[in-house]
């Protein structure tokens, strides 16, 4: 007889969401203008001129949300915190209400026996701050470690799991090179300043969580595996640049003490020199890694495309409705890279998930039946790492809500739980009630024949 695969009895089984995509009320009690809050009200920046200011209401609806994270069987709600609800301006005044949010959102998370998971930065910052450089600056690392410390010492006791960035490659790569993030205008010599900074300011606010915060802390990055279109050598130095560029930028820093060689060769005369001591500190311990993955590219050399020179080859195969293959192994393949090049720190898939076409709610219900075969398969790829000896630690859905999916705005739906716009109606998906069965039986139900 054979038993069934099943996780561990420790794994943390969770979901998802940021601050800016769910919260709506951007602008109460107190809080200062974000960069996302005026990006998006800037004409032609966001899918059908949508924007923030209502979102799923999270703000006002977070105890309903609580209780639905309840039904879900949730252990687990990593959220970001927004750090203009806090320091109107970026740093000095301190906004006593906009702090006292996520502490009555803590507060109610414990009370319900979920653990409260919250990253410092995922995107929205004061705007104020872009007008000051942005991350371009290097003051803005201490910008981060202060605002950063704040929040350790406020939420103490709360609050046990941090994350300080999520994915700066993106907050990068959009806002600094392709301009479809704020700040918003392509600036490629900007840009490996504005990834130094960001990981300074993640190995500062660390060195403050040691001083005077408890529980782990760690760093979320999106990783992707990256795969040549054809063995010519251009097509392979096209994947060398493309896999430094996505995924070795911030870890190779991070773990091994230098940036990769092919930066220079990507961003050419754009690539500084920087001070060696940078270097001692990025490589700050800390607790664990949390990995983003939704999917794979497989990349040709194209010389137009600067600054990495490469073009994505799309392939025969499923794709989700933002365009992406769906790969399920490419999530084992993730952790295990990780394992292999940089660390044995724990590692958490912080976030996984797919958006399709969801119909609506019918009698309550919506069928969604190719977001559950893509949690399905990547929790099966998932545990296939957990078998090759990654120190996997936990799982977050990506998305708890349908939200606001950045400058896709509402049409691209993530969530577990089906968001009716404007009236902010919640319907638990099949994959919600599916997911709540992978909690209940620790991931055997991931091996069972499909149902009809
Ligand atoms: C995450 O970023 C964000 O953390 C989250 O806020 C967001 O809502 C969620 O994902 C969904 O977008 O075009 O085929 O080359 C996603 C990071 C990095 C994933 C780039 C897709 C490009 C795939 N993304 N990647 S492709």
């Amino acid at each position: 007889m054979t038993t069934k695969p099943s996780f561990p009895a420790d794994f943390l089984w969770g979901a998802a969401t940021s601050a800016y995509q769910i919260e709506g009320s951007p602008l109460a009690d107190g809080a200062g203008v974000s960069n996302w809050h005026r990006f998006a009200h800037r004409p032609g920046t966001i899918a059908h001129g949508d924007h923030g200011d209502t979102a799923c209401d999270h703000y006002r609806r977070y105890e309903e949300d609580i209780q639905l994270m309840r039904e879900l069987g949730l252990q687990a709600y990593r959220f970001s915190i927004a750090w203009h609800r806090i320091f109107p301006e970026g740093r000095g005044r301190l906004n006593p209400k906009g702090l006292d949010f996520y502490l009555r959102l803590a507060d109610a998370l414990n009370n319900a026996g979920i653990v409260p998971c919250a990253t410092l930065h995922h995107w929205d910052w004061p705007a104020a701050l872009d007008d000051q450089g942005g991350w371009a600056h290097r003051d803005s690392a201490q910008w981060f470690a202060d605002y950063a410390h704040t929040l350790f010492r406020a939420l103490d006791g709360r609050v046990k799991h941090w994350a300080t960035l999520n994915e700066p490659w993106v907050i990068v790569h959009a806002g600094y090179i392709e301009g479809a993030h704020p700040p918003g205008v392509p600036a490629f010599a900007k840009a490996p300043h504005a990834a130094h900074n960001l990981l300074r300011g993640h190995a500062l606010a660390v060195q403050a969580f040691r001083a005077d915060g408890a529980g782990q802390i760690g760093l979320v990055v999106n990783l992707e595996p990256k795969f040549a279109a054809s063995a010519k050598p251009e097509d392979q130095a096209a994947l060398a640049r493309s896999h430094a560029y996505m995924n070795r930028w911030f870890l190779d820093p991070v773990f091994l003490g230098g940036y990769p060689e092919e930066m220079a060769d990507i961003f050419g005369a754009d690539w500084p020199r920087f001070p060696e001591e940078d270097f001692k500190l990025i490589r700050e311990p800390f607790d664990f890694l949390g990995i983003n993955y939704y999917s794979r590219t497989v990349v040709r050399d194209e010389p137009a495309n600067l600054p990495v020179r490469d073009a994505r080859v799309r392939q025969r195969a499923e794709h989700t409705a933002m365009d992406w293959e769906v790969f399920p192994e490419g999530l084992k393949t993730c952790l295990t890279w990780v394992k292999q090049r940089y660390t044995t720190l724990p590692l958490y898939v912080t976030e996984n998930g797919a958006a399709f076409a969801d119909p609506p709610a019918v009698a309550g219900r919506v069928a969604d039946p190719r977001r559950v075969a893509y949690l399905r398969d990547h929790l099966r790829a998932a545990h296939a790492a957990l078998a090759e000896g990654v120190d996997l630690k936990g799982y977050f859905a990506w998305s708890l809500l349908d939200n606001f999916e950045w400058a896709h705005g509402y049409g691209k739906r993530f969530g577990l739980v089906r968001v009716d716009y404007p009236t902010g109606t919640r319907t638990p998906k099949d994959s919600a009630r599916f997911y709540r069965r992978v909690i209940e039986s620790r991931g055997a139900v991931l091996w069972e024949a499909e149902e009809g």
